[in-house]
């Protein structure tokens, strides 16, 4: 369960970041249950050459849906949301602009998500996640209680005593679910309407 959701979390950042950076990511379902990200070959770049069949350096509509599964059910916002001069054309300029802007929100989206996750969990107001507020973070998130051996320090890569957002995001992509012991779910009453 715990592991079910903390893959579910790793296949949406995943995702997003894929999608800021321009990869399609497919979930490959490995026999004992893991799951990976495969990710096709083809850059935005590729596709946009690819899809330029004329080859006169610009998608029009025929051509933009086939630069990929996404695009091929684009509907005509989309386009528009590209085509930024608005003269019936995707030029690489704006491809190009469109990806960059993708890019910058996803940055904002994760550092957002790594600040609020310290903020909520920083009880002394460090602005760093020592060992027992992550702790806490494990229960909460997680459902997780650290075993004694729970390699708290290797995650401290500065070695200031604490957990800062970079190291915040590198811990949760790597936690080490063979340290830790789940809580039980407390089993929730009937509500009774
Ligand atoms: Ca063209
Ligand atoms: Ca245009
Ligand atoms: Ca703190």
């Amino acid at each position: 369960m715990v592991n079910a959701i903390a893959t579910a979390v790793l296949v949406v950042l995943g995702s997003f970041y894929a999608l800021a950076i321009g990869i399609e990511p497919a979930v490959k379902i490995l026999p004992d249950g893991l799951t990976d990200f495969v990710y096709q070959e083809e850059t935005h770049d590729e596709e946009f050459k690819r899809a330029d069949a004329n080859g006169d350096g610009q998608l029009d509509k025929c051509e933009f849906p086939n630069r990929n599964k996404w695009a091929a059910q684009s509907n005509e916002e989309q386009f528009k949301e590209f085509d930024t001069n608005a003269d019936g054309f995707v030029s690489k300029d704006e491809q190009d602009a469109y990806f960059k802007k993708q890019e910058e929100e996803a940055l904002r989206w994760k550092m957002e998500y790594y600040n609020n996750t310290l903020q909520e969990f920083d009880t002394n107001g460090d602005q760093l996640l020592q060992q027992d507020e992550l702790a806490k973070l494990m229960r909460t998130r997680y459902s997780s209680e650290p075993n004694a051996d729970f390699p708290f320090a290797t995650f401290d890569l500065n070695a200031d005593k604490g957990i800062d957002t970079e190291e915040l995001e590198k811990f949760e992509s790597n936690i080490p679910w063979d340290k830790v012991t789940p809580i039980e779910a407390a089993v929730q009453p009937a509500v009774i309407f």
